[in-house]
């Protein structure tokens, strides 16, 4: 396994952490190389450019990209590269995330940015996906999350309903 960054996960804020964190812990328990960064579309446009230009030649498989309100970032980054871009609409304003759900699942034919759910829920999937997308070519990683799921499952099998 290589120890460059496989999956890049972005947020628009430092507001954005608590949301974003359960998907940094699922790369971290499928022991998945990544990188993190704050990076905004309206208060750094050049970093996000630069960001996302640099992606591909950088070796990132996919990117997370999560924000709350208008979250242009995951359209903009996904726009400048190839490389994936997985979106996470986070509840940021008086309209609690359908804001950025809205913005983030909307984009018109041709870029696509695959979207997730708001919020914690959406960060934790974007995670497994991020790496089951690694997983095709790490198949190691493939098999720690068959194993996680596997857990989980006999979890339930030995849960009481009391
Ligand atoms: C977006 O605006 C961020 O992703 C964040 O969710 C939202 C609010 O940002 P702050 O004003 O809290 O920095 O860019």
């Amino acid at each position: 396994m290589t120890t460059t960054p496989l999956v890049g996960v972005i947020i628009g804020s430092v507001s954005d952490l608590e949301n974003i964190a359960p998907a940094v812990e699922m790369l971290e328990e499928f022991g998945i190389p990544h990188e993190k960064n704050i990076i905004s579309a309206h208060r750094t446009p050049d970093e996000m450019v630069a960001y996302a230009k640099s992606a591909e030649a950088r070796g990132l498989m996919v990117i997370i990209a999560a924000a709350g309100g208008a979250a242009h970032v995951p359209g903009m980054v996904a726009a400048m590269t190839l490389v994936p871009v997985l979106g996470v609409p986070l509840p940021a304003t008086a309209l609690n995330g359908v804001d950025a759900l809205l913005s983030i699942v909307q984009m018109p034919a041709g870029i696509p940015v695959g979207t997730l759910a708001i919020g914690k829920s959406g960060a934790t999937n974007a995670g497994i996906l991020a790496a089951e997308i690694v997983g095709l070519a790490y198949p190691e990683v493939r098999e720690r999350i068959r194993a996680w799921r596997e857990k989980r499952s006999e979890a339930v099998r030995q849960a009481k309903f009391p």
